[in-house]
């Protein structure tokens, strides 16, 4: 398959004014009439796109056309001497039954109980019928649906014009919908299901009465109201935040149980993964019920960046979801601790993101080429493409960042537009701006190291700052990049801040000077993770303690934290920290973080995982003894405060549930607390994990227990888990903890993940249940890492390659770090993917493929 270059663009020769769809859907096949009317923009012949269609006919100004007036190429459909103006129709017919790739419409479900939805982002819409199917040809569409009346609902993007019986079909009915929005085609969406609905109403700040609606199974309708109420706040914060209303009648959410990502921002009509919308308080955890609320907010703002601005070419995909990505961190951090936002955020990127710009898919927030666009929706266009909006934003400060978007939406309003687009709007009050076009070409994540020098004669402190970039290979050698470093100076008597300052570090090499220091202070750096860097600064390990005790910035207390523990087991590979500093340090703020933020005082006990720390690790990655120093350090810190266990699990008392910032800290510590006492062997603690399952009054607490049982292999986990299956066997999203938590237990083992994959409930075309067993697997490297464990999650892409590539190819990414393990393993687990290669056929693995073997 041939690659697409950024540079090759070209603006597409026709323009569609309208588009009238037809969907007919039957038992075993669905019929798909367009009607395009269609403008010349530029010279050449007529493309549209079409994959796996059955071309029944097509007629072009009334004018039935034969085979020799197009051509059809794999993928293409292609007319020449087209007139200026025309109206193209055309009839295909499709099979939603047996598209198990779950792009375009397909069916989800299985028996009795099945829906038919569709996906159209990136190219899924020429699944469905010929078009041209790029995000820069935006058009007005009007969609009916007809089926069979067993699916009450039938849905489609925009305002529902009429409603009816089919005639001479007693059993059938149709729906007719009109978006009256111009939209490109990866935005369109339909629904035919028999589904149940929660209804509520929102008035935006320009007086229009929206009608709200969440569609789920009649079953799963009572754990919408989480999703409802993050709904109508995310209303109500972009018009505050960004002045941006809603613009339709009518914001239609719909739960479906077989999706390939976590939820889609059609116009209108949001689909969403069960997973992404349901909640409640019995059957979903704290952490995933916030992240409902992020998703729901975060389909919700691409309204306005993605919808209503939308992307000239996919190369541009970070303009859409690395600001939408920025917008709901930004709509998180102010419905919790803003340092908790930020840590969580900045750990998701140093885990995930920092691994991929170190290895080889390594690739800038803006691609310039690729095979297969789904490949693309990483992590760094996404979590890195937002830190770029966020250092845009705070160099700007929140006046000019506003007068900036205030600006882009202004002037883009209804275009598909670019990176540059948009940097020249926000640059409207700084052309520095301008400059920040580098991070978007750029792989690699920029080490900036340092040390400060302080002259007590002439109260001087120099800060000497310097960035380096490794040079990926295919790209120009790297440049310096513009880097944010928000910095205070901390006096060391009396531990208060003496300065703050922003410094831009925009050159190889840079010195920053502060006059009239009295006495040499400790220097705290990339304040809230100002830039997405590596730090390296000359620090001692008293200073880490210094600030983890006098930093005001609660992201900063966990960042030196991290350091110091990053410092101990990252040994032998330039470090030297001796455990001490880091226990003492931590043992002393426990107490009183406790009381004050349990949230935070949570997040102050974690080590990273496994595969965040194998991600700083550049050769000779030795899963065991990772694990084994991991474990080592997590069993010194359970055992130094271990007289503190008890008196903290007994503050921490359960209560009856409220979802309140507080309530979820109590809830989160008591877990971590529940997991130190058991490493500590605290007497009781068995029967505090008993307790908490027995009497738990939301699945926080109760999956909490169930894990620590599991992972400690306390006597009656194996109990615990048949008890856990038995209460919620009917609630899919439970059973995918279920399996999770076994396939992601610290004594996982190759038998116990393959006894999961030939489970009665696992079920391969179910993407959440896949990942439940394959995805969760992979925290625990030591086994994956091995003959046994690597046959296994080979042989599962394999199994997809064919049947859902999109899913096979996400699957494979994980693999990415290979290059890095030691020696036996890491020839071991070349040949492996060697051998792969030769099994798979789909663009999207064989493009990952390559790239991962490098
Ligand atoms: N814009 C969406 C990205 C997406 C997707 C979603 C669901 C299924 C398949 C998908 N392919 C691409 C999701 C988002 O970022 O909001
Ligand atoms: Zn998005």
């Amino acid at each position: 398959p041939s690659k697409i270059n950024l540079k090759d663009y070209k603006k597409p020769s026709f323009d569609v004014e309208t588009v009238d769809l037809d969907i007919k859907l039957f038992e075993d096949h669905a019929q798909v009439d367009s009607t395009l009317k269609m403008v010349r923009q530029t010279a050449g012949d007529l493309v549209l796109f079409g994959e796996e269609l059955d071309l029944i006919a097509v007629t072009m100004n009334g004018k039935p056309l034969t085979v020799e007036d197009y051509q059809q190429q794999a993928g293409t459909l292609t007319i020449a001497n087209v007139p200026d103006e025309l109206v193209l129709e055309i009839q295909v017919r499709i099979c939603p039954q047996t598209n198990t790739a779950l792009e375009g419409l397909y069916m989800a479900g299985s028996g009795d109980d099945t829906m038919f939805v569709t996906q159209c982002e990136p190219e899924g819409f020429r699944k469905i019928t010929f078009y041209p199917d790029r995000p820069d040809v935006l058009a007005i569409f009007t969609t009916r649906l007809e089926a069979d009346k067993r699916y009450p609902t039938l849905l489609a993007n925009g305002n529902l014009v009429e409603a009816g019986e089919v005639a001479d079909a007693p059993d059938r009915h149709y729906a007719i919908w009109h978006d009256p929005t111009n939209k490109p085609s990866y935005l369109f969406a339909c629904v035919v299901a028999d589904l149940d609905v929660l209804t509520d109403s929102y008035t935006t700040s320009e007086g229009r009465d929206i009608l709200l609606e969440i569609y789920a199974k009649s079953a799963d309708i009572d754990k919408c109201d989480v999703g409802m109420q993050a709904l109508k706040d995310s209303m109500k914060w972009d018009e505050v935040n960004y002045g941006r209303a809603y613009d339709l009648d009518r914001y239609m959410i719909v739960a479906v149980s077989q999706f390939n990502m976590g939820a889609m921002e059609n116009k209108g009509l949001n689909i969403f993964n069960t997973a992404c919308v349901l909640s409640s308080p019995e059957t979903t955890t704290d952490s995933r019920s916030f992240s409902v609320k992020a998703i729901i907010a975060h389909e919700y703002f691409h309204n306005w960046t993605g919808n209503r601005i939308t992307c000239r070419d996919w190369f541009q995909l970070c303009l859409k979801e690395g600001f939408t990505v920025y917008r709901d961190q930004s709509f998180s951090a102010d419905q919790q601790s803003s340092a908790v936002q930020r840590i969580d955020d900045v750990a998701t990127l140093r885990a995930h993101q920092f691994a991929e710009d170190a290895g080889p898919l390594a690739h800038p927030v803006r691609p310039e080429s690729f095979v297969e666009i789904n490949n693309f929706y990483t992590t760094t266009v996404y979590e890195k493409g937002a830190e770029i909006v966020r250092m845009i934003a705070n160099t700007l400060g929140a006046d000019n960042f506003r007068k900036g978007t205030d600006e882009y939406f202004r002037r883009y309003d209804g275009q598909a537009v670019t990176v540059e687009d948009f940097l020249s709007a926000l640059s409207i009050t700084d052309d520095k701006i301008e400059d920040f076009i580098d991070w978007y070409r750029q792989p690699g994540t920029p080490v900036v190291s340092g040390h400060q020098d302080y002259d007590s004669a002439t109260q001087t402190l120099t800060i000497t700052l310097s960035q380096q970039t490794r040079h990926v290979s295919g790209f120009d050698a790297p440049k310096p990049l513009p880097i944010p470093v928000a910095t205070a100076l901390f006096d060391k008597d009396s531990g208060d801040i003496v300065t703050e300052r922003m410094l831009l570090l925009d050159q190889a090499t840079q010195t920053f000077v502060f006059e009239n220091v009295a006495g040499e202070p400790v220097v705290s750096l990339l304040r809230d993770f100002s830039a997405p860097v590596q730090l390296n600064y000359d620090y001692q390990d008293e200073d880490l303690a210094f600030l983890l005790k006098h930093e005001t910035n609660g992201f900063n207390r966990w960042q030196v934290t991290q350091m110091l523990v990053n410092r101990i087991l990252l040994q032998g590979r330039g470090s030297k920290s001796s455990p001490d500093v880091y226990l003492q340090a931590v043992a002393k703020t426990l107490p009183t973080l406790a009381t004050d933020d349990a949230m935070l005082a949570a997040r102050l006990l974690d080590i990273p995982s496994a595969q965040e720390l194998a991600s700083a690790i550049h050769t000779d990655y030795d899963p065991e003894l990772v694990k084994q120093q991991r474990e080592g350090l997590y069993q010194q810190l359970a055992d130094a405060l271990k007289n503190q266990w008890a008196t903290l699990y007994k503050q921490l008392p359960m209560q009856s549930y409220e979802d309140s910032a507080e309530a979820r800290g109590t809830r989160a510590l008591r877990n971590v607390v529940l997991d130190m006492a058991l490493t500590a062997n605290v007497d009781g603690a068995n029967e505090w994990a008993q307790q908490q399952y027995d009497n738990a009054s939301c699945m926080t607490e109760r999956f909490g227990a169930l894990k620590v049982m599991v992972n400690h292999q306390l006597a009656d986990a194996d109990a615990y888990l048949a008890d856990f299956y038995n209460r919620f066997q009917n609630n899919d999203l439970v059973i995918d903890l279920w399996f999770s938590v076994q396939a992601s237990a610290d004594t996982v083992t190759t038998e116990a993940i393959q006894s999961l994959l030939t489970h009665t409930d696992f079920d391969w075309n179910t993407p959440n249940r896949v990942r439940s067993v394959i995805s969760a697997f992979t925290s625990q490297p030591t086994v994956l890492w091995t003959e046994e464990g690597l046959d296994i999650y080979i042989a599962v892409i394999k199994k997809l390659d064919d049947a859902n590539p999109v899913l096979a190819s996400r699957l494979l990414q994980v693999l990415a770090r290979w290059n890095t393990l030691s020696e036996p393993r890491r020839q071991m687990a070349h040949d492996k993917l060697l051998d792969l290669q030769q099994a798979v056929s789909s663009k999207h693995v064989l493009e990952s493929l390559t790239s991962v073997l490098g």
